[in-house]
């Protein structure tokens, strides 16, 4: 059983013709931002969550796993119902829930390592359903290190890294996401294992900032700064998650408990992307233009999370309009049942199912994907009508 794709991206795929879908499924893409913990295929998810559940204590798996479990069968029973059911969020804080009872599966370096091949699968072998193509050409897939009974934080990296290498060595690579929650000492570690990766030559191409946008991380950005600067200093990208939540009280003026007066302190960590930018005000958009920092924009996330209202309302018009750098990215499909080429379609199919671009349009977005990447690597854009190198 595959992964399917419901709301949103499949109105809009349902409703393309055959030649734009065809156009669609050949378009060389890049996925940016993908969570892997949100990215795993629900079938694989319920294949993992039943061996947690049904597990015996006389295997060696199972011994693992039992060192590791942080919520309990029950509590991991009807989170996976509640992904099974298809998520209805009221808001976007109801999402962070759905993540202790996927992570309780995924906490053995045998199960992250099973969710990580899935995930590079997924998003890498040609599909059927996908017109015998790739949902992306090239994937940077992004994951929060987690220390658990069984693995150390160096141990997670290792093991999603040793997947990304042995998968598809040209086609992927990671980048470590530091959590708002995280404290600095553990935010310091996560970073100094990416940077002794990337200098043993492993594929770390960069480092996030992710997690619930209600911690705000103003109060600690002045360690966390020191973290990218670090990071940056070594020739990792940085990507933050930014203002993908309307600011508290818009009207207050910026004090260091508002989150716009956060965006300008991430902003100023110059990040090289940023991830979401959905509540961004005129003095940050203009640091965004100057420093041409590319917007990795998840339509169905902003729908589904009801950040935004409308694809009408969308802040990817603005930034289309401006002709400035953006990258189309699908953020977490377990949850949201979407897929790269779904987003696609939400860009290509006429309002109000979809924004109404015409092809030229989707393949200079395409493009501006492909070149947002944190390693450039030679590779073969193939568009409708000629092939570029
Ligand atoms: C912010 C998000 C996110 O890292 O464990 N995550 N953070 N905004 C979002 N938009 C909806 N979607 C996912 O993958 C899961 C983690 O990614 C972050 C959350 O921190 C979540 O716990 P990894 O592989």
């Amino acid at each position: 059983m595959s992964h399917v794709v419901a709301g949103p991206a499949a109105e809009a795929l349902a409703s393309l013709s055959a030649s734009q879908l065809a156009f669609l499924q050949k378009l060389s893409k890049a996925e940016l931002h993908a969570h892997l913990n949100g990215s795993i295929p629900s079938p694989v998810l319920q294949q993992l969550a039943a061996d947690f559940l049904t597990s015996t204590s006389d295997s060696a798996h199972s011994r693992e796993i039992a060192s590791a479990p942080s919520s309990s069968p029950d509590a991991v029973r009807a989170g996976i119902r509640r992904l099974q059911d298809g998520v209805v969020l009221d808001e976007i804080h109801d999402f962070f829930g759905l993540f202790p009872a996927i992570y309780t599966i995924t906490s053995t370096p045998t199960t992250l390592r099973r969710a990580t091949r899935a995930v590079l699968e997924h998003f890498l072998e040609p599909h059927a359903e996908n017109g015998g193509h790739p949902q992306a050409a090239y994937l940077e897939l992004r994951s929060t290190p987690r220390e658990t009974p069984a693995m150390s934080r160096m141990q997670y990296i290792e093991t999603v890294l040793d997947e990304v290498e042995r998968y598809a060595p040209e086609r992927a690579a990671l980048i470590v996401s530091l959590d708002r929650r995280m404290d600095s000492r553990t935010a310091a570690e996560c970073v100094e294992c990416a940077v002794a990766l990337k200098k043993a030559g492993r594929r770390v191409v960069g480092v996030d900032l992710c997690g619930d946008p209600r911690v705000n991380t103003a109060g600690n950005m002045d360690e966390f700064k020191e973290h990218f600067r670090n990071a940056k200093a070594a020739g990792l990208g940085v990507t933050l998650h930014i203002a993908e939540v309307s600011p508290r009280i818009p009207s207050m003026p910026a004090t260091p408990e508002c989150p716009s007066a956060e965006t300008l302190q991430l902003l100023s960590c110059k990040p090289d992307r940023l991830g979401h930018a959905t509540f961004l005000d005129d003095a940050a958009k203009e640091i965004v233009h100057t420093d041409e920092m590319c917007i990795e924009i998840c339509l169905s996330s902003n729908l589904l999370c009801k950040t935004v209202p409308t694809l009408d309302a969308h802040h990817i018009r603005y930034y289309i309009g401006h002709n400035h750098p953006i990258a189309i990215c699908t953020d977490d499909i377990l949850p949201f049942r979407n897929s790269l080429l779904g987003e696609y379609a939400l860009l290509m199919a006429r309002p109000p199912l979809g924004l109404g671009l015409t092809e030229a349009e989707v393949e200079k977005i395409a493009k501006m994907g492909m070149d947002s990447r944190f390693q450039q690597r030679p590779y073969i854009l193939i568009t409708a009508s000629q092939t570029i190198k």
